[in-house]
Order: structure tokens, then C-alpha cells, then sequence
């Protein structure tokens, strides 16, 4: 197969693990379900998100009554920020996710898996690929992320 571009031909999705994910040390077991469906890390860095940061990151649940309290909690702690590529990766990683409430996600997703409350549910997936595209550049300068080729790729694409 053609050399796989994967920042400007494959889809991107921007995952963040959350500060009780953090809090709990989810960082590796989260990022091996990533690694291990084949997906490919494309950046990676640690944040003490701001308060502007996040209320961008979040400004379409602003008028919400949970807004108040999902900001406080996102700020409360150190986030693992990272973007994802892959065919059909956000809504693939919306999956290994799993539903917002942990309570009803399904076993074998992450939040099904580790999370016992809404408020409390480890993990952020991009929900639409316009979405990943606006949450990538909020979160990332375009020099932060690699472009590069794992060498498995013939084994994991046709
Ligand atoms: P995020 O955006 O964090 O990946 O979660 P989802 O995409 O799965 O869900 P969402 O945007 O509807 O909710 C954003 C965030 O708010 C928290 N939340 C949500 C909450 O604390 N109480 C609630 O009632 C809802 C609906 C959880 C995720």
C-alpha cells in the first residue's frame, strides 16, 4: 500500500482523558485500548486546563445546568490530551468509549468498564468529525502533532 498521510488523509479525533482518569492511573490502560484496535497516536501532552479552555471546549453546553460543575471538574486536575487517526476513528473511538453515563454504557467500553457516575466518566471523544476538527485546534498547535507511519501499517490496513 501508498504511504498513509495520516494528520492530512486519514480522519483524526481528539480524546482526552479526563482528571479522574488521571486521578485513577487510566492513562495506560486507556491509551493500550487505542494502541490495540490500531489506531495511531498522532499527539500527546499533559494539561492543568483553563478555565477558558474549557468553557470553550464545552461552550455548547453553556447554558446547561451541569455546565458550572463539568468545568470546575475539568480544571480540577491534570488532563492527558491526546489526538487519535485511523479510518473511522471518531466514531470508532466513540465506541470503545461507551455511553456518556457510565451507569448504562456497555461492558468492554471504557466507561462501562471504570465509571460509575455522569459526572465522573473518564474520557472525552470528538462526537462528529467537525467536532474532532474544531477540538483539535482548540486544543492542539498544528506543529504539535506527528505526522508519521507506523511500520505495521500493511498489517492492520488492506
Ligand atoms: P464528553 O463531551 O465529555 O465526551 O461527553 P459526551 O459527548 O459523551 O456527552 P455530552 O457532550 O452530552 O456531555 C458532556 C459532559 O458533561 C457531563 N454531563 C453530561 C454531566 O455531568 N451531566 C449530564 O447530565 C450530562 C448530560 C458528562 C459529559
Amino acid at each position: 500500500m501508498g504511504v498513509v498521510i495520516y494528520t492530512k488523509i486519514m480522519e483524526r479525533t481528539f480524546i482526552a482523558i479526563k482528571p479522574d482518569g488521571v486521578q485513577r492511573g487510566l492513562v495506560g490502560e486507556i491509551i493500550r485500548r487505542f494502541e490495540n484496535k490500531g489506531f495511531v497516536l498522532l499527539g500527546l501532552k499533559m494539561v492543568n486546563v483553563s478555565k477558558e479552555l474549557a468553557e470553550e471546549h464545552y461552550s455548547v453546553h453553556r447554558e446547561r445546568p451541569f455546565f458550572p460543575g463539568l468545568v470546575k471538574f475539568i480544571t480540577s486536575g491534570p488532563v492527558v490530551a491526546m489526538v487519535w487517526g485511523g479510518e473511522g476513528v471518531v466514531a470508532a473511538a466513540r465506541k470503545i468509549i461507551g455511553a456518556t453515563n457510565p451507569l448504562t454504557a456497555e461492558p468492554g467500553t471504557i466507561r462501562g468498564d471504570y465509571g460509575a457516575n455522569i459526572g465522573r466518566n473518564l474520557i472525552h471523544g470528538s462526537d462528529a468529525i467537525e467536532t474532532a476538527q474544531r477540538e483539535i485546534s482548540l486544543w492542539f498547535k498544528e506543529e504539535e502533532l506527528i505526522d508519521w507511519q507506523p511500520a505495521l501499517t500493511p498489517w492492520v490496513y488492506e
